[in-house]
């Protein structure tokens, strides 16, 4: 396993390299091209310059999160052959620097979704929060201007203002797109770009839906056992495989996430843990990293991603904002350092307990 923590460019974080390199045991960061649009061949000179900023803070990129998947791929359209050459040749950008980690995520319309940014707790600290019945009560084409209000200014990592400006257009053109279709242009796309992982040994690691339950009638494909099961077996090469999300995962309290970490042993090629507290069915509050201030069990959890093996990259996910910082929401330092730390001090004593 290697800490890694989140970084969005020096450009958009409030989160410095420097910081991140204090954080005991960090070994690196995962990161993307922000500004890089869906559907765009990431240019090497920019990947090639994003790499040397991180290793001159004493850093590695550990992994790339996300490479967007353009939505013609998503719903299949015939155009989605160029988008996919598109995306073989960021790969190929990619390995040819070294990098062997993409992360991504195939939601229709909304990458993850909440009902609030900032939820006061009673101890002050702020988290994301997420209420079935406040959601069902907005307007999904509004739904961006909802998250975007409430972000503090900061830019929500998922949540490109280009793609939301359209996002009539977009709930248009999933209209047909079902679970089933949805899954069949996965393993189309992951057909296509699957000699190119394994020429360049690039880990493809497809991130859970989140919630794991169907938002605004749009279909979910990545959210229990079963059906990541499904995903897994209809392209069995192991560069085809997972970031186990336990925040995402955890949201549906029916998922077992050791048994499924367990389970999926081999194909989980990154991890982001975190907690959160199931407040009533589909209603849940973030929490802090803590087995104690949250539903999950944190040590069952890491002490599954010990018994796999767990190889990769594993970050904290997801902090609450504490001590007035002010940040995207869900990516302060503090309590993403906090919970690094937890997180290191679990595995030490796991680990130790097992020699
Ligand atoms: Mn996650």
């Amino acid at each position: 396993m290697k800490l890694t923590l989140r970084w969005f460019g020096s450009k958009h974080d409030t989160v410095t390299l420097q910081e991140i390199r204090q954080i005991p045991g960090c070994e690196g960061v995962i990161t993307t091209l922000y500004d890089a649009k869906a559907g765009e061949v990431w240019p090497k000179a920019d990947i090639r310059e994003m790499k040397a900023e991180v290793e001159a803070a004493g850093l590695k990129i550990l992994g790339i999160e996300s490479v967007n998947i353009h939505d013609d791929i998503k719903i299949g359209l015939p155009t989605r052959d160029k988008y996919i050459e598109n995306y073989i040749k960021t790969l190929e950008n990619l390995g040819e620097e070294g990098i062997d980690l993409v992360c991504y995520n195939f939601m229709p319309v909304f990458d993850w979704t909440r009902s609030d940014l900032a939820k006061q707790r009673e101890d002050g600290s702020f988290v994301l929060s997420y209420d079935q019945e406040l959601i069902d009560k907005i307007d999904p084409t509004r739904m961006f201007e909802e998250m975007d209000s409430n972000a503090d200014g900061f830019l929500l990592p998922g949540w490109e203002p280009e793609r939301l400006e359209r996002v009539k257009e977009l709930f248009d053109m999933y209209r047909d797109v079902d679970s089933e279709r949805l899954f069949e242009n996965l393993i189309y796309f992951l057909k296509a770009i699957m000699p190119t992982c394994q020429k360049y040994h690039i880990k493809m690691a497809i991130h859970m839906d989140d919630p794991a339950w169907s938002v605004f009638g749009l279909p979910r494909i990545v959210n229990n056992k079963a059906n990541i099961q499904r995903i897994l077996d209809a392209v069995p090469e192991s560069n085809n495989g997972l970031t186990l999300c336990t925040g995402s995962l955890g949201s549906d309290p029916n998922n077992d996430i050791p048994d499924m970490i367990r389970s999926f042993k081999g194909r989980i090629h990154f991890a982001h843990v975190r907690n959160l507290v199931h407040l009533a069915p589909g209603k849940f509050d973030e929490a802090a990293h803590l087995s104690c201030d949250g539903s999950l069990d944190m040590y069952e959890i890491m002490k599954a991603l010990h018994d796999i093996g767990l190889e990769g990259p594993l970050r904290p996910d997801h902090g609450r904002m504490i001590w007035g910082e002010r940040a995207m929401p869900g990516y302060g330092l503090f309590d993403r350092a906090l919970g690094a730390s937890y997180l290191m001090g679990l595995w030490e004593a796991i680990d130790k307990n097992r020699r």
